[in-house]
């Protein structure tokens, strides 16, 4: 297995849309692994394809806390087929807006139709975390992210924040 690269915002490629996929093959196997690996390494508890730059319609979560009993999911198209009306509040964080994070209101529950490791297609009914997770994976596959939740002005001083942090990392040379 191979750790990949975490895309950090501001990057126009976590604003594209990925594509569904028309089959889950090896290959595609091999990248959800590496995407796993990437995820428990970061660590978080999911992470898209789109956060390594691949535009393809696949998540992985592990909302477990146990570091011996993992519970991965690998879950491909993924669509949301439910959203309740009552909604819950989490404090969110996101891999790709490193040491930020803010209360984001979300659907309580929700439904989710996806295709699994296997290629084979299953539903899913989730709450709590990992209805917020979910979503929040979701978001990615649409170039969505959470601070497009928040004002205008929180959401400008945070990428602006990020850039800054980006270009003094650039500016140390190896
Ligand atoms: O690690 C993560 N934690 C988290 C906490 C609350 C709501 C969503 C998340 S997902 C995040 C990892 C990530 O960026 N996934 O895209
Ligand atoms: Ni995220």
């Amino acid at each position: 297995m191979t750790t990949r690269k975490i895309l950090i915002e501001p990057d126009p490629i976590l604003r594209k849309k990925s594509s569904p996929l028309q089959k889950v093959d090896d290959q595609t196997r091999k990248l959800m692994k590496d995407m796993l690996e990437t995820m428990y390494k970061a660590p978080g508890i999911g992470l898209a394809a789109t956060q390594i730059g691949i535009l393809k319609r696949i998540i992985v979560i592990d909302i477990s806390k146990n570091e011996e009993k993992k519970t991965p999911l690998f879950l491909v198209n993924p669509e949301i087929i439910f959203r309740s009306k009552n909604t819950s509040v989490y404090e969110e964080g996101c891999l790709s807006l490193p040491g930020q994070f803010a209360e984001i209101e979300r659907p309580a529950e929700c439904h989710l139709k996806y295709i699994n490791f296997d290629g084979k297609t299953k539903e899913l009914k989730a709450d709590g975390l990992l209805s917020t997770c979910i979503q929040h994976e979701v978001d990615h596959l649409n170039g969505i992210l959470f601070i497009d939740y928040l004002s205008k002005l929180k959401k400008n001083m945070i990428i602006k924040k990020l850039l800054k942090q980006k270009k003094s990392s650039q500016r140390i040379v190896v």
